[in-house]
């Protein structure tokens, strides 16, 4: 007997490729003019689907988990991150809630070293200027950024982005500190001549660069406090390729502002896609729109990963990327 094809409500667009193998496994409904689903769309998606596949843009939150009707078994999120999720209304449902690890690793950790450069060097402001026809010719003064050979790079979050990035910086000569909630593996943190700390505090205050590569969960909201971010050296240089809420973004902006942190780059912002206007306005940032993981070849990858969860998971498998609640 023919079986029905599981529902499966993908709230974006995704890579062609992708859409059409959803379309020949399970009943795909497709975003194909990409408009972002509002919470009433939501909210009516997710009471007749089986399956439904979000992404960051989607706010996943208890109110719409509640809306969900019976079939609603999985949430099989398009990308890492699940600080959009309410993992512990989706598991008090049972529902379970896979995510697409891995894929994007390089790509992101090429986005972190990118933009280690590119504020240490001033590309964006230097493009600035070349660009508003302001350039009037090489000084040897003029536009001096930091050399990174030799730095000192404090890495927050040793997962694996913050992993691929060390081999990558490395490759530039900085020295590689870093703070997790666990000491990695000895032959890991030899392989990287890896120095880690027990207190970030510590580490922020010893540091030149200082890259964000923690997921957001409630135990990193702020974790780059006002308090924290003012033991930073007034040389320091900030990098955030991980979530907006993982520093105070408002105290950062007033230290860059005042000049007591020397630079910032940011892929991520705390209100995004809003972006404070007191950041737009300063010199010393690169602002990035949440490209880390953008690779024509990234997003390939990690829409094939949500069908092998979607896949595994109703023909009854464990999916591989299940995303499990931390413990309290
Ligand atoms: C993704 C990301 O593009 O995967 C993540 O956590 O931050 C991004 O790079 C995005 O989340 C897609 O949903």
């Amino acid at each position: 007997m023919a079986q029905t094809k599981p529902v499966v409500v993908v709230t974006r667009k995704l890579p062609d490729a992708i859409e059409t193998r959803m379309m020949e496994l399970f009943s795909a409904r497709l975003n194909l003019d990409d408009t972002q689903m509002t919470r009433t769309q939501l909210i009516e998606a997710v009471k007749d689907a089986d399956v439904l596949t979000p992404t960051v843009t989607d706010r996943i939150d208890a109110e719409i988990i509640a809306a969900a009707g019976p079939n609603l078994k999985l949430i099989a999120n398009f990308g890492t991150g699940v600080d959009h999720i309410d993992l512990a209304a989706a598991a008090a449902r049972g529902i379970v809630v896979t995510n697409t690890p891995d894929v994007l690793t390089e790509d992101t950790a090429d986005m972190a070293m990118a933009m280690i450069l590119a504020v240490a060097r001033r590309l964006g402001e230097g493009e600035r200027v070349l660009r508003a026809g302001k350039w009037s010719g090489w000084s040897p003064t003029w536009m001096l950024g930091r050399r990174i050979n030799g730095k000192r790079l404090g890495i927050v979050g040793m997962g694996r982005i913050g992993r691929a990035l060390a081999v990558r910086a490395r490759g530039f000569g900085l020295s590689i500190h870093y703070h997790n909630r666990h000491r990695v593996h000895p032959d890991i943190e030899a392989e990287l001549e890896a120095t880690y700390w027990d207190s970030l505090d510590q580490m922020l205050a010893r540091m030149d660069i200082i890259s964000v590569n923690c997921p957001h969960t409630p135990a990193t909201y702020h974790l780059l406090s006002a308090r924290r971010l003012r033991l930073l050296a007034p040389q320091a240089f900030v990098v955030n390729t991980s979530r907006g809420e993982v520093i105070d973004e408002s105290a950062l902006t007033r230290m860059l502002a005042a000049g007591e942190i020397a630079g910032a780059a940011l892929d991520v912002f705390e209100n995004a896609p809003a972006v404070n206007p007191k950041l737009l306005a300063l010199d010393n940032v690169v602002l990035v729109p949440h490209m880390g993981s953008a690779t024509i070849e990234g997003r390939v990858a990690m829409g094939e990963r949500v069908l092998i969860n979607i896949k595994s998971f109703v023909d009854g498998n464990p999916p591989p990327d299940r995303v499990l609640l931390d413990a309290p």
